[in-house]
């Protein structure tokens, strides 16, 4: 009798409907993030059965049509008769909102933040999902549409011993209605992290959309000993081996991977906690940060390094040049924060601090030459931080103190609340004239920045704060200080639009801007507040039409509808200063029509190294690599 069922038992049976109506709620979104997310979901799925011991191969195809499917050789998803629904414990777990990690099994369930919301999500908001079960000599398999079961289990004969889980599936193209395409790069990315992250797990992924379809394997012995191997391969290394601590304390698992280089000026650290990764940071990442800290000092001291009279290294030098991977697997995870990517288990502090502490004492204490080399960086970074905090007090007295702050060429918006308000930064006068003419001037500011703005990945931060450009950007935007806490309250506009001519130079001034976004402040680029304007290309007139194509592709399918007799005339534009006004207004500025790119850091591993190929001192990879893609290849634009 339901009148009997408790509370608890009433939450466990809670259909999907809801998911359906509120799918924000369940996978933040609706675009090509939550899409995504479905395959991550399935897959971490699988990844916690390898983590039980279970599992030694996960496989996930992107089917020729679209869908997409993972198949893994754990034990397979129990096919009995669940006690409280009646139906097989395979139908459950597709079929109940929560039902997925409250099933015995002894399996280890580490998911959790944005995934670990249950395959029965991912099964509300596909037009079909087909699960196959091997189990005891059986194949099983159900069929679900729109999360609705359509008949029941099929069970039949399979003679093998062999045991696993496929899991077939659809995105329904009713709730992602933007888009239901998948990405590669987005994908291949998270899976090699993945790869990474779990240690002997083999993972294949294979996209079958191509003629010749494309299949990669990651599995990696090394675990995240080699990540940071792989993160460090265009770096000059100040110690060989990478410095790695595993232990094990109150059921939390902590590793991690630690290697300084030479031509490194930035610190690289890259938090996980149950495989998701930790944007926002928290106890485990405060926990490392605090030990790194205390230890270097201490060390350095004992070396005799610091002299008693003097104060101790900063964090923040100590770091300098690092590169590293933190993973915690822990057992009941709390995620904080609005993107839910922040670790909040205080426990975790202690006890990354403990193990990790023991273990980097003995290594620097049986290698005195690498602790002093890391000691020289720190020391050196210390007194450059000195200088550049000399150099800044100019720029704070020069521009904040004295209450001239705006800079003289930025023509601002009226609009006072922030999260109204956008800067276009343009390069050049000529643009900005006409940016200036063609925006709104209720919300909209430009800010035209001359040349080329300094290379933040060369110059050190005395120089930088000394630079034109910088300055006006810094007071324009409000910026704080690099380095100290991100006040996004002092941002004085929530769109930061990067609009730059089409052709290589824009590209290179583009990609400068961003590097000085990325290792200025990185919580611009991280909290999102950062876009990229796509002026059109091209403009085509026939007749009395007009029509403007942002691509190549766009042109041809545009020159594709006309008849083939007729007349037109195509016009490129080679710049944005060639552009009316009103043109720029209506193609590239315009809300209503415009079409712009907000920069997500998806894989920050793969977006640190690409900022390295492309400011650091190689000059050809860079001009290849520019000449060809962009900047934006690895940096996941997303299209708003
Ligand atoms: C619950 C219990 C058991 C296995 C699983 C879940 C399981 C789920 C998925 C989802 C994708 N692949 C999976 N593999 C296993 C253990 C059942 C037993 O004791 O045999």
């Amino acid at each position: 009798m339901t009148s009997s069922y408790s509370a608890d038992q009433i939450q466990v049976l809670e259909g999907l409907e809801p998911v359906r109506k509120r799918p924000g709620m369940y996978i933040g979104t609706t675009g090509p993030r939550g899409l995504h997310h479905l395959v991550y979901e399935v897959v971490d799925n699988s990844v916690d059965e390898a983590l039980a011991g279970y599992c030694t191969h996960v496989e996930i195809d992107i089917n020729a049509d679209g869908s997409v499917t993972v198949t893994d050789d754990g034990r397979g998803i129990p096919t009995d008769t669940h006690p409280t629904t009646g139906k097989s414990a395979l139908e459950t777990v597709m079929t109940v909102l929560h039902a997925g990690g409250k099933f015995g099994g002894g399996g280890y369930k580490v998911s959790g933040g944005l995934h670990g919301v249950g395959i029965s999500v991912v099964n509300a908001l596909s037009a079909y999902v087909e699960v196959t079960v091997w189990r005891e000599q059986k194949e099983h398999l159900q069929r679900f549409e729109r999360g609705i079961a359509i008949g029941n289990l099929q069970v039949k004969p399979n003679e093998t011993h062999s045991t696993g889980t496929r899991v077939h599936f659809l995105p329904d193209a009713e709730i992602f209605t933007e888009t239901t395409e998948f990405d590669y790069n987005t994908i291949s990315g998270r899976l090699r992290e993945l790869g990474y992250l779990n240690a002997g797990v083999k993972i294949t992924f294979s996209d079958y959309r191509l003629a010749e379809p494309r299949i990669e394997t990651y599995c990696y012995e090394g675990g995240i000993k080699e990540y940071v191997t792989y993160m460090t391969r265009e770096k000059e290394a100040l110690h060989q081996d990478i410095i790695y601590v595993e232990g094990e304390k109150n059921g939390v698992t902590v590793e991690v991977a630690l290697q300084w280089c030479i031509d490194a000026y930035n610190d690289n650290l890259l938090g996980f906690a149950n495989n998701i990764r930790t944007i926002d940071g928290g106890t485990h990442l405060e926990g490392l940060k605090a030990v790194l800290t205390r230890t270097m000092n201490n060390v350095a001291r004992k070396r005799n390094k610091i002299k008693e009279n003097e104060s101790n290294l900063g964090g923040e030098n100590v770091r300098e040049g690092l590169t590293g991977v933190i993973s915690v697997k822990v057992p009941d995870p709390e995620f904080e924060g609005q993107t839910k990517t922040k670790l909040g288990n205080s426990e975790v502090r202690g006890i990354v601090d403990s193990l990790v502490g023991e273990v980097l004492n003995d290594y620097l204490e049986c290698n005195p030459q690498v602790a002093d080399s890391i000691i020289e960086k720190a020391v050196q970074a210390y007194k450059a931080a000195e200088a550049a905090r000399r150099a800044r007090e100019l720029v704070r007295r020069k521009s904040v103190l004295e209450s001239s702050p705006l800079p003289g060429k930025l023509a601002d918006c009226s609009e006072r609340d922030p999260s109204n308000a956008e800067i276009f930064l343009v390069e050049g006068d000529s643009a900005g004239g006409s940016a200036k003419q063609g925006r709104d001037r209720r919300f909209q500011a430009i800010l035209p920045l001359r040349g080329k703005i300094l290379n933040i990945e060369k110059t050190d931060d005395a120089k930088i704060y000394k630079n034109n450009e910088v300055q006006s950007l810094i007071t324009a935007l409000g910026l704080g200080i690099k380095g100290e806490e991100f006040d996004a309250s002092q941002l004085r506009y929530h769109r930061v639009v990067i609009m730059t001519d089409a052709d290589v130079d824009g590209a290179h001034i583009r990609t400068l801007l961003l590097t000085f976004f990325y290792r200025y402040q990185r919580e611009l680029v991280d909290q999102g507040y950062i876009y990229i304007a796509c002026p059109p290309l091209y403009k085509v007139e026939r007749g009395r039409n007009h029509y403007y194509c942002y691509t190549e592709r766009d042109l041809q399918a545009k020159l594709k509808e006309f008849p083939a007799n007729a007349n037109y005339t195509i016009q490129r534009f080679k710049g944005l200063g060639e552009m009316m006004p009103q043109q720029l207004w209506d193609t590239t500025m315009n809300p209503e029509t415009r079409s712009m790119k907000r920069i997500e850091i998806e894989d920050a591993a793969e977006a640190d190294r690409i900022f390295t190929v492309l400011m650091g001192d190689r000059v050809a990879p860079r001009r290849e690599f520019i000449e060809t893609h962009g900047p934006g290849l690895n940096l996941h634009e997303l299209d708003i």
